[in-house]
């Protein structure tokens, strides 16, 4: 067992790292004053049995802790001090980790199923058996399966183990050769594709509130409902409570953490695209002032539009500019365009007339007025005008600011300081895509991208690139993929190129292959920390479908949903037995000064193992062996490269590839990667737990690389037409081939268009007298993110949940909408939708939209082999249903809000 010694002189060391810390402004005394007391505290600092580690109770691990082992027992938790970011902190999640390892409901050696029957009711009747057992029987059918067929296995995946990005997701099943790769995470996250098209980002973006003065945050939990112990959050904190020079507005059903500590604006669900508009309606044509240098420089705004709705092209193929100096049109790229004309009317081409893409914007917004938005959304005119004046008051367009960058130089850049983002509350919805496009087109109207004060992406420093029409290049989900029939993926992947991940589909078509037009059957699976039952939707019929295939094995942690449907129970260690490297990416929330320009490597010292348990990795790595493709794995690795967080990838130089042949640990693996990213080996992560990097502040803006007029953003979304007009003509053309349940092409294509419109969807016909006549909607909480971690099954989680959050684990009612109901407080009753129904417990709260029924966490187990406390909250996940008619019609998420009925129970 390695040991930690934080001797006087890493403290001292610690002190050096305040010095530099005071330079860029950062206060550290907390952290000071944190490590003299933990020192203080028994002198526990100078002893052997402090170990460092990093926390991973939530899917971004990024708060490094110290724990202390006595006699081998794990007795101590603390944030790690040293640390620039989280400076020591830990919420309620990083507290418990001692019982996710204690947890007595984890899987303690392996196992296999005696009973053939599966079912969520069925006892699995599981009897030990040895590794080697285990391992050669699930690597037995797995090679059988590989040699016939490698499509016939299912490799699926999620955040319960997010090390190396989901234990090596496309690593394992590239080496095996099946396309079915399936990361539960995405039926209810679907995050990506507006920030890749807009931003050419993965997975998203973060308002830099190291400058920003004003964000606009829509369906969003900031901070994980603001207990989060991230820098960023810690950071937002500051700012809000003693800086005071931040103003944060969260439009939301319900009034969280966070909306409580800023400003909160009540929104009817499925009226925040309608809202939105609104918004921008009244900056185009009442306030009238935009940041215009922005929009004719960095943006498409004044490409030439003809009337089939894409770029005009001049006689070299590129899109042209009106220049307004010369009142001539050029090519974007010309050298002597001055002038961009982003008004420009009826000009012609190839006798054709064309306009600016932003006349089209503009047009497209002229009749979605605040009195409009105000009907859709419930919020009041004078407020979305109120929120249109300060987005623009607090923009600081025109401003900018010095900054040093990487080669020491002065640059210059623009400082914008007004931001709007979205999150899950507004992009899981059927125009989810499109109100996040509009969130980014408020942005662009002030400016305010890859800017300081601005909209960033989770990577920082260079990383966009320009496509041949000068426009951002997605790299992810916004790139189109040629439709193909017949469909080889089990998530159809074929049929949807900007799909975020489609567990639910898979798991449906898994079951019936032959009728989605798949050739081959589904015959095995293997699942690491992904829940296709719990945390997707329709659970029942998940459970149903992961019965029907014929093997199964779980790397499992504990006795969830998926370990006991499955054959074999690999069983893997508790987070503190895992040995882990994470880099500091961010907390998904927000930048701040605290974290704009810091890099933090992080390793997790492991204590041994209590039980006969293994490094999920490790276990990974011995199926391949046992396959026999750790070769192919190998150079996976090699090619790809070493992951060391979600987005942070160390790619090998050739000196140090993996040698075919040759079976190495994770640890190893991680090694070349530390090696490769920082030059320094595991060992010194093993004594420091953190490497800090600071990078020079302008290199953290995308902009410092970027001159005027490269790298425009689209404001006009042409590829979106494209992908729609691609997918149309595929669908008609295959129409009487493809089986596709709940899908109407028609509706479904109508969504792909440059211009946004706004269009009806089920939950605006919710209204009383019709069936159906609430919305019920999810959330975060601090301590009940997703499951990662078993979160909803530590009691002393349970315990701290139940006590200081009275949302958690009932079902939130608005006091109006309850006494119409003639519902009081701890009624029991039933939340019905067209999918399923759930009972629970009621809590009365004014903190919730009126007609809106409000259940907080991913909670509630469909099996009691986690305890009965965990099975006993409600499910919100059978409320919703994932048709592809009622999913994001870009991006495919399921709907989060669904429309309901209440009864008493
Ligand atoms: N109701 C509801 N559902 C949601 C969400 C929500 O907010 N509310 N959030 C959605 C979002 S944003 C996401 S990203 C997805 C995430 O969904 P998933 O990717 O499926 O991840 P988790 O729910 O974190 O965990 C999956 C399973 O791993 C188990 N597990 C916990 N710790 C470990 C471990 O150490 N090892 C292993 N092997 N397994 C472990 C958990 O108990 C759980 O059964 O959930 C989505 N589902
Ligand atoms: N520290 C930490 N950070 C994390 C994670 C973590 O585990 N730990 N998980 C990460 C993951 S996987 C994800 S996906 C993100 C999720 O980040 P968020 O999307 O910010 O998280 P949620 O709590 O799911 O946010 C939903 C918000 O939308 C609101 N909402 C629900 N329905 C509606 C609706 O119909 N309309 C509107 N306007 N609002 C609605 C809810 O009240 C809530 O405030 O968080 C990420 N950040
Ligand atoms: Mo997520």
């Amino acid at each position: 067992m390695k040991t930690v010694q934080v001797s006087r002189r890493s403290v001292l060391k610690a002190a050096g790292i305040a010095g530099a810390a005071a330079v860029m402004g950062i206060n550290l005394d907390s952290t000071n004053s944190a490590l003299a007391a933990a020192e203080a505290k028994k002198g526990i600092l100078s002893k052997d049995d402090w170990h460092y580690g990093h926390c991973r109770m939530c899917m971004r691990g990024t708060c490094p802790n110290m724990y202390r082992v006595e006699n081998g027992v794990a007795v101590e938790v603390m944030g790690n001090p040293k640390t620039p970011t989280s400076k020591g902190a830990l919420c309620a999640k990083g507290q418990s980790i001692i019982q996710n390892l204690y947890n007595p409901y984890r899987v303690k050696a392996p196992m296999k199923r005696t009973n053939p029957k599966k079912g969520l009711q069925e006892d699995p009747q599981w009897v030990e058996i040895s590794w080697d057992e285990a391992l050669n029987t699930t690597a037995g059918v797995l090679k059988e399966i590989r040699e016939r067929d490698p499509r016939r296995f299912v490799y699926s995946v999620g955040f319960g183990d997010m090390d190396f990005f989901c234990t090596f997701l496309f690593y394992f099943a590239g080496a095996y050769g099946t396309p079915n790769y399936i990361k539960t995470n995405g039926t209810l996250c679907v995050l990506h594709y507006a920030s890749d098209l807009v931003q050419g980002v993965f997975p998203g973006v973060k308002p830099d509130a190291t400058y920003a003065k004003y964000i606009l945050a829509m369906g969003m939990n900031l901070g994980m409902g603001i207990a989060s112990s991230d820098g960023g959050v810690r950071g937002l904190l500051n700012r809000i409570y003693n800086e005071k020079d931040i103003k944060v507005v969260c439009v939301d059903p319900h009034c969280g953490p966070d909306a409580s500590k800023m400003e909160w604006v009540p929104v009817k669900p499925g009226g925040e695209l309608a809202f939105l508009m609104g918004v921008a309606n009244s900056i185009i044509f009442e306030v009238k002032k935009m940041d215009f240098e922005f929009l004719k420089w960095k943006t498409n705004a004044p490409y030439l539009v003809g009337s089939d709705g894409y770029y005009a092209r001049g006689a070299d193929g590129k899109p042209q500019i009106y220049d307004l100096k010369d009142k001539k049109i050029k090519s974007f790229d010309d050298k002597t365009l001055t002038d961009p004309d982003i008004d420009a009317k009826n000009v012609m081409i190839n006798g054709v007339k064309t306009n600016a893409g932003f006349v089209l914007v503009k047009e497209g917004l002229r009749k979605n007025t605040p009195e409009w938005a105000a009907k859709i959304s419930g919020i009041p005119a004078s407020k979305i005008r109120e929120v249109a004046k300060d987005f623009v008051d607090n923009a600081s367009i025109g401003e900018s600011i010095e900054m040093i960058n990487g080669k020491g130089e002065k640059v210059v850049l623009p400082k914008r300081t007004s931001v709007c983002e979205g999150k899950r509350g507004i992009k899981n919805m059927r125009d989810g895509v499109h109100s996040d496009l509009m969130t980014k087109l408020l942005n662009m109207l002030v400016g305010s991208l890859d800017v300081p004060g601005g909209m960033l992406g989770t990577q920082r420093g260079r990383f966009l690139s320009p496509d041949e029409d000068g426009v951002v290049a997605p790299k992810g989900e916004a790139r189109f993929k040629k439709p193909v029939y017949p469909p080889q993926h089990i998530n159809l992947a074929e049929y949807f190129p900007h799909r975020h991940t489609l567990p639910t589909l898979a798991f449906k078509v898994a079951a019936d292959t032959r009728k989605y037009g798949l050739n081959y059957d589904i015959e095995a699976l293997l699942t690491v920390g992904g829940n296709v039952i719990a945390s997707t939707t329709e659970p029942y019929e998940m459970a149903a479908s992961v019965a029907k295939i014929p093997f199964s094995a779980t790397v499992a942690y504990h006795y969830d949903e998926m370990a006991h449907m499955a054959d074999i129970l690999l069983p893997s260690h508790a987070l503190l037995e895992k040995e882990s490297v994470n880099s500091y990416e961010g907390a998904f929330d927000v930048y701040t000064k605290e974290t704009i320009s810091t890099r933090v490597m992080m390793y997790r010292d492991p204590m041994p193992p209590l039980y006969n348990t293994k490094q999920p990795q490790d276990i990974i790595i011995e199926l391949c062996e046992r396959i026999g493709m750790i070769d192919d794995f190998n150079a996976n690795i090699n090619k790809t490269g070493v992951i060391l967080g979600e987005v942070t990838f160390a790619k090998l130089d050739p000196k140090d590839y993996l040698e075919p042949g040759k079976r190495y640990t994770i640890a190893e693996i991680w090694d070349k990667g530390v090696r490769a990213y920082f030059n320094k080996p595991l060992d010194d992560m093993k004594r420091d737990g953190i490497i800090v990097q600071q990078m020079a502040p302008a290199d953290a803006y995308n902009s410092s690389f970027f001159k005027k007029g490269e790298t425009r953003h689209p404001i006009y979304f042409e590829r979106l037409k494209r992908s729609g007009d691609e997918l149309r003509k595929f669908f008609t053309e295959y129409k009487d081939k493809i089986y596709l349940p709940d899908f109407d092409m028609e509706d479904q294509f109508r969504y792909y268009e440059p211009v946004i419109t706004w269009r009806p969807k089920d939950l605006t016909n919710v209204k009383k007298g019709e069936k159906y006549d609430l919305i019920s909607i999810n959330w975060k909480t601090p301590t009940s993110g997703i499951r990662s971690a078993a979160v909803d099954q530590l009691p002393y989680l349970n315990e701290v949940s139940e006590t200081f959050d009275p949302t958690y684990g009932k079902i939130c009612l608005n006091t109006k909408t309850a006494a119409e109901k003639g519902i009081k407080e701890g009624d029991t009753i039933w939340v019905e939708s067209a999918n399923g129904k759930v009972s629970g417990q009621v809590h009365i709260t004014e903190l919730i939209f009126p007609d809106v029924v409000g259940f907080a966490g991913a909670l509630g187990r469909l099996v009691d082999s986690l305890g009965k406390k965990a099975a006993s909250y409600p499910m919100y996940n059978k409320l919703t249903n994932a048709k592809v008619s009622n999913c994001c019609a870009v991006a495919i998420g399921v709907s989060n809000s669904v429309p309901v009925r209440i009864y008493k129970a």
